[in-house]
């Protein structure tokens, strides 16, 4: 399908490509957002070690250190730490060195309509920064320090003892209902209360919070930012808290729990962006026990990638394993955690870049997101194999994706995209539906380009899928839903970040989440910092308003887990 608005997104392609792990779909410049999409790498305030090369243009060591500020603010979610290329190009100075000052210039004032934001043109870099980062990048990249077993477990704080823990739950909270939400720059997380929407305590946790996941009796909440710090929250406890903390690494975003008969909550898992690796700890403590590095060869050309970040990881219903994603190399290691003595990783080769991805609705198979290859890999859990490769849209960005009934097709997992506005519907029933298993069997057109995450519930005939980065406002602020039974139809539009009645913002409406119920959903209405924002809850049925939680704590939510549907990997 020719979509009317690809071209302009191609065209704009210059922005806050600060990277949703490929976001060439972001398209606003620099200066009209005040919101850091991505963001700052946690790992540029570490001490690194440098070498300057002869061959390259000379720096001054307060222009190198400004270089190094600009890299990790800027350019290391694209482009890596080591610079070795992801979602943008490589920058090793073999490349850069050839390509010389004034190409570069060009390259870094204008962007590229392939994604590189226009640095100069949109006045968010001055003429002498541009400078700086033309010669800087002509330079060695310096090497940021390893984290083996020694740093991380220097982090490791247990604050409550598992002995003075309670041994059933001491407090009145309806905690299967509880909203944990992320406020992204407070470096806090909310609990709120799914019925009375109170907040029931706010959690100091990391830098830039990422998400959280539960264990699977759902007692144990565990939360990790960008700088890899995992906080231990015990939902039992009469006010739930904070019980153990750890940083696992310098930049992180996914952790997970053991979810298999025989394991629950016995294990966490967490992985890191730098150094790339993951590591394996105690669920009720977080001790660390076990660090496995991600470097190696990619999937496909068989090259060395020093620096493979740890995407997604989810937890085998099927077998002792966690499934983690290297993002670089394109491969899942599918981790059993049965015996970390003697530890069995199998590699399964997918497409590249690997990011974000949650199981259809046996539990069975783990739709991958390969989203710098418009991709979805799906793995089988039970066979320990890639089961098939379906090819979607620009970009998919499913977040956990959604599962619902197709009244023609049968069971089908969906992902809305950064990178176009359609919806890419496929077929996961191979038993009773096998003719459309793993294949795209209905394509969507969504409001537009720029979506994050998409969600329903088994209970909901309702598809609510979101557009947070996409760059008009009347797009962002507002989600569109759809009618599982008669999708021909197209989608409502909702006005959310309107119902929200907060001052004026960025707005963004960003990821819809279910109550255990299933029958309200709510949204985050992002606005930056310094702005008012709030979360926005629709009744499910009526789609209409049924209430908005305000408060000054409430500060730049983007994330919302409800323990029971993410416990139980409902979506
Ligand atoms: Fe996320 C999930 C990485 C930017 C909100 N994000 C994930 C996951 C990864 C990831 C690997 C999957 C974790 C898992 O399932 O184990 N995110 C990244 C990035 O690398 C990226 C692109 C840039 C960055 O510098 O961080 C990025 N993410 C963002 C944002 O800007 C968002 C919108 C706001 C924020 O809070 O930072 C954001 N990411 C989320 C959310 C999830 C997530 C809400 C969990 C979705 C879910 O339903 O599971």
């Amino acid at each position: 399908m020719k979509l009317a608005s690809s071209t302009k997104w191609a065209a704009t392609a210059a922005a806050v490509a600060l990277a949703i792990g490929g976001a060439q779909a972001q398209t606003k410049p620099l200066e009209e957002s005040k919101m850091q999409i991505g963001g700052t790498s946690p790992v540029g305030s570490a001490e690194m070690m440098q070498t300057l090369n002869p061959k390259s243009p000379p720096m001054t060591k307060v222009e190198f250190e400004t270089g190094k500020k600009i890299y990790f603010e800027r350019c290391a979610g694209c482009h890596g730490v080591l610079r070795k290329g992801a979602t943008g190009k490589a920058l090793t100075t073999d490349i850069t060195i050839d390509r010389g000052s004034e190409n570069l210039r060009t390259f870094i004032h204008y962007g590229s309509p392939q994604g590189m934001p226009n640095w100069g043109s949109s006045n968010t870099l001055t003429e002498q920064e541009i400078d700086i980062m033309t010669r800087y990048i002509q330079h060695e990249p310096p090497t940021p320090p390893e984290y083996g077993l020694k740093e991380v477990a220097a982090t490791w704080k247990v604050l409550v003892p598992v002995a003075q823990r309670p041994t059933k739950k001491m407090n009145n909270i309806d905690i299967s209902n509880l909203f944990s939400v992320t406020l992204r720059d407070a470096g806090k997380v909310a609990l709120i209360d799914g019925a009375s929407k109170k907040i029931v305590e706010v959690v100091d946790t990391g830098y830039a919070v990422h998400i959280s996941r539960l264990s699977k009796s759902g007692r144990y909440l565990y939360v990790i930012g960008r700088d890899a710090k995992i906080v231990l929250i015990d939902l039992w406890m009469e006010k739930p808290s904070p019980v153990a903390e750890i940083r696992i690494g310098l930049e992180a975003r996914s952790i997970e729990t053991s979810k298999f008969k025989g394991y629950e909550d016995k294990y966490a898992i967490a992985g890191s962006y730098w150094p790339p690796q993951y590591v394996l700890m105690d669920g009720d403590t977080l001790k660390p026990l076990k660090i496995v590095s991600t470097r190696g060869m990619t999937s496909d050309t068989n090259e060395y990638h020093p620096e493979p970040r740890v995407a997604a990881i989810v937890a085998s219903h099927f077998h002792p394993e966690f499934l983690v994603n290297a993002k670089e190399t394109g491969v899942v290691h599918l981790v059993n955690y049965s015996d970390l003595n003697n530890l069995r990783v199998k590699m399964v080769n997918t497409p590249r870049f690997l990011h974000d991805g949650g199981f259809e609705s046996t539990g069975r198979y783990f739709m991958d997101a390969a989203n710098a290859s418009d991709k979805i890999a799906v793995i089988d859990t039970k066979e320990g194999k890639l089961a098939a490769v379906v090819s979607v849209g620009k970009t998919p960005h499913p977040g956990r994706g959604a599962n619902l009934t197709h009244p023609k097709f049968g069971p089908v997992w969906a992902t809305s995209h950064l990178g176009d506005e359609t919806i890419s519907l496929i077929g996961t029933d191979p038993v009773k539906h096998p003719q459309n298993a793993w294949k795209v069997v209905q394509t969507l057109k969504g409001s537009g380009g720029g979506s994050l995450f998409l969600k329903t519930h088994p209970k909901s005939t309702n598809l609510w899928v979101d557009a947070p980065l996409n760059p008009d406002p009347a797009i962002s602020q507002s989600v569109a839903v759809f009618d599982i039974n008669n999708l021909e139809k197209g989608f409502q539009t909702l006005p959310i970040g309107e119902w929200a009645g907060v001052k004026p913002g960025s707005k963004r409406v960003v990821q819809p989440e279910y109550n255990r119920a299933g029958d309200e959903v709510w949204f985050s209405v992002w606005s930056s910092g310094s702005e008012e924002s709030a979360i926005v809850v629709v009744d499910d049925k009526t789609r209409k308003l049924k209430a908005v939680i305000k408060d000054p704590r409430i500060v730049t939510p983007t994330g919302k887990f409800n323990v029971y549907n993410t416990q139980n990997d409902i979506y």
